[in-house]
């Protein structure tokens, strides 16, 4: 029989509400467990079911750390800065703070509704002044350190958006949002220099708990490469490649290689379009053909540039080099495949190693040698190069000219320049402003609000104008764990005294789309804070696992225009936010993708309905098989939980239950246990249940059953055990322990004991499966 999972899920979830099992100690006697799940974007859409399979899972785990004996900290917040909102507002002409409160509620409301245990009270918004004050402050701690500069950039601009993009945000030249096709565009930009953290980024790994194909996906973005700039002279260069230097100063191209050893086999060398530019710049003569080949191959995208397999292109720059290694003469070429904004964008190329290379002597009959290896070091001396490392990573662009983002809290003063809005002025608030639409030549629509942008120069008083550009909407995600740790202060960010209690976050599961994104700024922003003395870690997360996305029940990919998406609220009122929550988790591998199906979801669905009639079985004796079943389940779930095998815990709650009901009675005993084993999948009825067998505790504040070791052993055998050859008992014990296993038990068996007693035991010989003799 179905059971009422609208009334039962109500009443539990207002139980709940009033005695606040969930929240957090700041102050306790007993071990913290700061559990961290990706707070959300709060979209019009209302939660997406991949949002329950994060929090959902996630809960398991806290909630079997509560009955562990945790405090457990298990917050939740809204990252609610961002493009979807300000498109409404411009559609709609509402205000992003109406419209944000509107989602947020929304979200509240599907969340509580799932029984998910957050502890509400420490809730965070992105877009409360109260939160960004802190946002503009530790902004304000980069620019005083030096590390957020204003530079001009050529940057990816979204011509549909408005807006400029970062590297991460570009998806096959594609804009990651919206998909329209992205374009170059220079633009002042704020930025800021994790690079300067790059290696602390990659070597940190080693010291934090990761899944390795989140740790390998960092550590190839930030992509480290140690290898050497290496000069090649250009031969007679004479007031080509600068007109305004004496001809008697030499030219060189500097190259940049990973592999010096290959030196004696470099060819030609190449120069990256981008460089070419540079040196027309400032004075090279090129060609008609290198000049048009150059501005075309500007306008195309990276990612085609160096797409594998594309056809190579390129141009005689005119120009000679010597390789320094054998003084050889080498053509100089400009190419595609080199990129301006990598190494010195300039290669030597060795066609006999170099994959790319070779496509290229190939396609424009440039010579191919075979020569010897030569060993790194020696190879780097003997040109008098020096050896470097480059980095894949580029400085993060931290301004945005749109709307609805933390404004920068600086203004600029014609005498002295950028100055800091001081820490007393803070939060500078986003303005009223009648329109949200950007505007096209690229500025912020706060830049047209007079009042806003005209202010006094901090330092001398005299008019200054205020920064018109907003933070990107990775800024609130870099630190809102710590605000969770303190919420209210209006002091600090977060007193010290808790944050070291609670850093560093113990477990934080998330999008595996965010490793190169919001999981590197975060750590980045993270340990310059640490370098500050103002946390207590260099790294915030202790462990990181991953989801796989839901995909709609054809496999692709859920998404509005295709219709395919499965609402969250229409699920819990159909079949419980029980059968959502144990659904989601046992539909597949955790960290891989999984298609939803609703057949899936109804056979859960019907678990829980059998569930449900298990406490009519309460009663009976003893029964050694059903608790031996028992043993296994509540070891097996609690393994499972601890390795986030979530889908396989749930198959053994089922193989339980239907020992249950083949015994066809259980004893109370063992029925808690199964009840506490359950609580973390399905928690209303378990908590029904729990209140049906008796009991008047909330199961958040009971404890995780134990089991005896011996009752998950398989198969037992009977061992003897000797004394000086002579049997004098027998003892049960798995065929394969180990003699430090069965030692005790054997010297404890009661007429061994004896026997035994006054004597010396000079060795013990053991035959594993069959017997242990003490020799005496
Ligand atoms: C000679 C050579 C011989 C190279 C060989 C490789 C193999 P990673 O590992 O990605 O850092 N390179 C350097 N700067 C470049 C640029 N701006 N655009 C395109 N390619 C560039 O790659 C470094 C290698 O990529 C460098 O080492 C250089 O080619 C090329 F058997 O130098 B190598």
């Amino acid at each position: 029989m179905a059971y009422n999972h609208k009334q039962l899920e109500k009443k539990w979830q207002e139980k709940w509400e009033k005695e606040e099992p969930w929240k957090a100690e700041d102050q306790s006697t007993k071990p913290k467990f700061y559990c961290l799940v990706e707070f959300p974007y709060p979209s019009g859409a209302g939660l997406h079911v991949g949002h329950p399979r994060s929090y959902s899972a996630l809960d398991a785990v806290v909630r079997k750390r509560r009955m562990e004996g945790f405090n457990v900290l298990y917050p939740i917040g809204w990252d609610a800065f961002g493009l979807p909102t300000e498109n409404y507002a411009i559609k709609t002409g509402r205000k992003p703070q109406e419209i944000t409160n509107e989602n947020t509620d929304t979200f509240r409301r599907q969340l509580k509704a799932l029984g998910l245990s957050f502890d509400w009270s420490r809730e965070v918004n992105t877009t409360d002044p109260a939160y960004y004050k802190w946002t503009q402050w530790m902004f304000l701690e980069f620019f005083k350190a030096g590390l957020a500069y204003k530079a001009k950039t050529m940057i990816n601009w979204c011509p549909k958006d408005k807006i400029g993009l970062a590297n991460e945000e570009v998806v096959q030249g594609c804009c990651e949002r919206c998909g329209t096709t992205v374009e170059k565009r220079e633009k002042e930009q704020w930025m800021i220099a994790i690079t300067k953290y790059a290696d602390r980024l990659i070597d940190d790994l080693k010291t934090v708990n990761y899944l390795p194909k989140i740790a390998k996906q960092q550590e190839d973005w930030i992509g480290r490469s140690e290898g050497a700039e290496i000069n090649f002279e250009i031969r007679n260069p004479k007031s080509e490649t600068n007109p305004k230097e004496e001809s008697a100063k030499k030219h060189f191209v500097k190259v940049f290689t990973t592999r010096p050893d290959t030196i004696d086999g470099a060819t030609f060398v190449v120069i990256s379009p981008e460089l070419a530019k540079t040196w027309m710049d400032i004075g090279w003569q090129a060609s008609d053909e290198v000049r048009a080949y150059v501005d075309s191959a500007l306008k195309r995208e990276e990612a085609d540039r160096t797409a594998e397999g594309k056809e190579k292109t390129g141009v005689d720059a005119g120009i000679k080099a010597i390789n320094p290694f054998n003084q050889e003469e080498v053509a100089v070429w400009v190419a595609d495949y080199v990129l301006g904004h990598y190494g010195t964008g300039a290669i030597m190329a060795v066609p006999q190693h170099d994959e790319r290379d070779r496509e290229f002597a190939d396609a424009f009959g440039l010579p191919i040698v075979d020569r010897p290896l030569i060993a790194f070091d020696e190879a780097v001396a003997k040109v008098g190069g020096v050896k470097t490392t480059k980095y894949k990573l580029r400085d993060w662009v931290f301004s945005r000219q749109r709307y609805w983002g933390e404004p920068i809290p600086l203004v600029h003063c014609e005498e002295h320049g950028w100055v800091a809005v001081p820490e007393s002025e803070l939060p500078v608030v986003l303005p009223p402003v009648e329109k949200y639409e950007p505007t096209d030549n690229g500025e912020s629509p706060l830049a047209e609000i007079a009042e806003f942008v005209n202010t006094q120069c901090p330092t001398c008083g005299g008019p200054a104008k205020r920064e018109t550009d907003t933070m990107p909407n990775w800024a609130g995600s870099s630190w809102y764990f710590l605000r969770y740790i303190d919420p209210q202060n209006d002091q600090q960010f977060a007193s010290a005294e808790k944050l070291k209690h609670w850093m560093p976050i113990d477990l934080y599961n998330g999008g595996m789309e965010h490793t190169t994104l919001h999981l590197l700024y975060s750590r980045f922003w993270n340990k310059f804070l640490f370098d500050k003395g103002l946390v207590p870690t260099s790294e915030p997360y202790a462990r990181r696992h991953s989801h796989g996305l839901v995909m709609a029940e054809d496999g692709t990919k859920m998404s509005k225009s295709k219709g395919n998406v499965i609402n969250p609220d229409e699920i819990v009122e159909q079949y419980g936010a029980d059968a959502l929550r144990t659904y989601i988790m046992f539909m597949g591998p955790f960290e891989e993708p999984v298609p939803w199906s609703t057949n899936g979801l109804i056979g859960v669905r019907r678990f829980l309905d059998k569930v449900m009639t298990m406490s009519e079985k309460i009663g009976g004796g003893p029964n050694v098989e059903l608790a031996r079943v028992m043993a296994k389940t509540i070891k097996k779930i609690g393994d499972d939980i601890e390795a986030m095998k979530f889908n396989t815990a749930i198959a053994q709650l089922m193989i339980c239950v239907n020992a249950m009901q083949d015994a066809g009675a259980v004893s109370s005993e063992l029925f808690a246990s199964f009840l506490k084993v359950l609580f973390p999948f399905a928690p209303h009825i378990a908590s029904e249940l729990w209140e049906k067998t008796g009991y008047t505790t909330l199961l958040d504040t009971e404890s995780w059953p134990t089991y005896d070791p011996a009752l998950i052993v398989d198969d037992v055998v009977t061992l003897a055990v000797q004394v000086a050859g002579k049997l004098r008992g027998t003892i049960q014990v798995a065929p394969t322990a180990e003699q430090t296993e069965v030692e005790p038990p054997a010297r404890a068996e009661e007429n061994v004991a004896k026997w035994l007693e006054g004597q010396e035991v000079k060795k013990v010989v053991y035959v594993p499966g069959r017997m242990i003799n003490f020799v005496i």
